[in-house]
């Protein structure tokens, strides 16, 4: 069995935990706790990690780990990168200023992404005004980052696997 490590990372709220959960074959590995802070407006957040599975075939499992969202936890960013082979960015697109909140991703994880394959996802479509798709394709060709940026529905399981596939074909075409 040939396993690669996949991370999802994304601000609070982007729907990391919601990816995983949607493909995974065993149960989510969640460690999502109260949250203290309620100017997030969420319940819970994730502290530390999510982990899920999902296989390929019969021969290469995917291996998925979500970061924890607030910066404030980013030295796990670090040690959730090693060893990874692709980066999901994901981006809530209904918040305000979403091609910021995709630069703290792009800035953190730069060397990370250099080494690997990574995809931008714009989450929350249906609740979100339509996309500047440009702004963030340009954004990312200022970084000389030449990565997709798609929109996606990441409780949908197909969507999810579709994301996972822009991976695996960049991973593929490195080799
Ligand atoms: N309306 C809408 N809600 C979504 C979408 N994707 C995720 N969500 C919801 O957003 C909330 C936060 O997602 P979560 O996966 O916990 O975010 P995380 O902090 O990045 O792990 C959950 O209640 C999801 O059901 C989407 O495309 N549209
Ligand atoms: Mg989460």
């Amino acid at each position: 069995m040939i396993e690669h490590k996949i991370l999802f990372t994304g601000s609070v709220g982007a729907g990391k935990t919601t990816a995983i959960q949607a493909v995974s074959e065993i149960p989510v590995i969640c460690t999502d706790v109260l949250n203290s802070d309620l100017t997030l407006g969420k319940e819970a957040t994730t502290v530390a990690l999510d982990y899920g599975e999902v296989s390929l075939g019969k021969t290469e499992r995917l291996r998925l780990y979500g970061t924890p969202g607030q910066e404030r936890f980013s030295f796990m960013w670090d040690v959730l990168a090693q060893g990874a082979l692709g980066l999901v960015i994901l981006v809530d697109h209904t918040q305000t200023n979403p091609l910021q909140d995709l630069s703290i991703y792009l800035n953190h994880f730069k060397d990370t992404i250099r080494k690997t394959a990574c995809v931008v996802v714009l989450s929350k479509m249906d609740a979100s005004r339509p996309p500047a798709l440009e702004a963030f394709t340009e954004m990312m060709q200022e970084n000389h980052m030449v990565y997709p940026v798609v929109e996606a529905d990441v409780r949908d399981r197909a969507q999810v696997l579709w994301i996972l596939d822009l991976l695996l074909v960049q991973m593929e075409a490195r080799l």
